[in-house]
């Protein structure tokens, strides 16, 4: 009897096998509900991603006889923001593309819902292509980033913004057999009829990067940047045109309308430049904001003639109506005043 008992009763060792092999089994149940629940969560957005995608090569494979080009805007799902987009979508259709019909892609982040994009595809007579981002501070950050900066009150959502403009934009798929892109924001409005092909018009002239207007950033948004530009250009010993040395310090693009070649953000000379300026942190540390960071690397990489200022559109950028400007607004040598945006 007794020696029965002593072998059905477990040994120390081999109850604390089983509440080691218990513990494990409850952690990897945890593990895989989590995954479960963020793939469940997820996949229909990345799906839908991706057939979009696939939807778009098709569209690229049996392109007419036109520039190979896009118009891209980054939105948010809030109402306000989503609301906005819609009216810059339908001004866009009235004004331009209803007649040179050229995609539309959306990248946007989680927040747009099924619904919302359906309305919308209802609401367009454009050919849409949603393309989903996913935006985190970058791992390469040694400190957090500060929720302001001495430059604005705009928080770490307005920098990922920045960032993506100023650089990941161009490793989004859609951009990989692309001639030109049209970039707008949700509060871009085009308030006249546009009576020609913009993108052809650049082909046809052999022009590089077409702009509405030239501003400029506050001291506090460019901290160190053109230091860190002048620096850059020393030690990579870059043959920079001469427009670079006429550049003032805080010129930029008022780039929410740019219209503009692929190939000089996807070269080189200019994804060095971004990475550079990318690990320094300057984008999340001192708000470095996309205009300034592209105009750095227009005034770098890109001979004046090839630029071209679009001062025949009617175009309004929230409550400000760009066409109402003053001269010389276009004009890239002269140092500008700061304008309101
Ligand atoms: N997905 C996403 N889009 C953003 C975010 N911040 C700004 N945007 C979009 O990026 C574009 C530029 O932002 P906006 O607020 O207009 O910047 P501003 O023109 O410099 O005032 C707009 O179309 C915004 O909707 C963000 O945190 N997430
Ligand atoms: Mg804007």
């Amino acid at each position: 009897m007794n020696k029965m008992a002593l072998m059905r009763s477990p040994s120390r060792t081999q109850l604390r096998l089983i509440l080691i092999i218990m513990l494990g089994l409850a952690f990897i149940t945890l593990v895989i509900s989590n995954i479960g629940r963020r793939l469940f969560k997820e996949t229909p957005a990345v799906l839908f991603s991706s057939s979009e995608l696939s939807r778009f090569k098709e569209t690229l494979a049996k392109w007419p006889n036109k520039p190979k080009a896009v118009i891209y805007f980054l939105v948010q799902g809030n109402p306000n923001s989503w609301a906005k987009f819609g009216k810059s979508l339908k001004l866009l259709d009235a004004n331009f593309n209803g007649v040179y019909r050229y995609p539309v892609v959306v990248f946007h982040e989680t927040g747009v819902t099924f619904q919302q994009m359906n309305d919308l595809r209802r609401e367009t007579s454009s050919d849409v292509y949603f393309q989903l981002v996913v935006f985190n501070v970058p791992q390469f950050l040694t400190e957090t980033p500060p929720n302001r900066t001495a430059c604005s009150k705009h928080g770490v959502g307005y920098r990922h913004m920045c960032r993506f403009h100023a650089g990941t934009v161009y490793d989004q798929p859609v951009f990989n057999d692309l001639e030109f892109y049209w970039r707008l924001d949700d509060d871009s409005q085009i308030l006249r009829p546009i009576n020609y092909d913009v993108f052809s018009f650049m082909k046809i002239k052999n022009l590089w990067y077409g702009y509405i207007l030239i501003t400029h950033e506050p001291q506090q948004c460019v901290t160190g940047l053109w230091e860190l530009t002048e620096d850059y250009l020393h030690s990579s010993k870059i043959q920079t045109p001469q427009s670079f040395y006429k550049w003032k310090k805080r010129n930029m693009f008022y780039n929410n309308f740019e219209i503009s070649r692929v190939d000089i953000w996807k070269n080189d000379n200019y994804v060095r430049y971004f990475d550079h300026v990318d690990k320094s942190g300057g984008i999340y540390y001192h708000r470095w904001g996309d205009a300034v960071i592209k105009g750095l690397g227009v005034a770098m990489f890109v001979p004046t003639e090839k630029t071209h200022c679009f001062d025949d559109i009617k175009y309004k950028h929230g409550f400000w109506d760009v066409s109402m400007r003053s001269l010389p607004s276009c004009n890239i040598n002269i140092p500008h005043r700061r304008t309101r945006h």
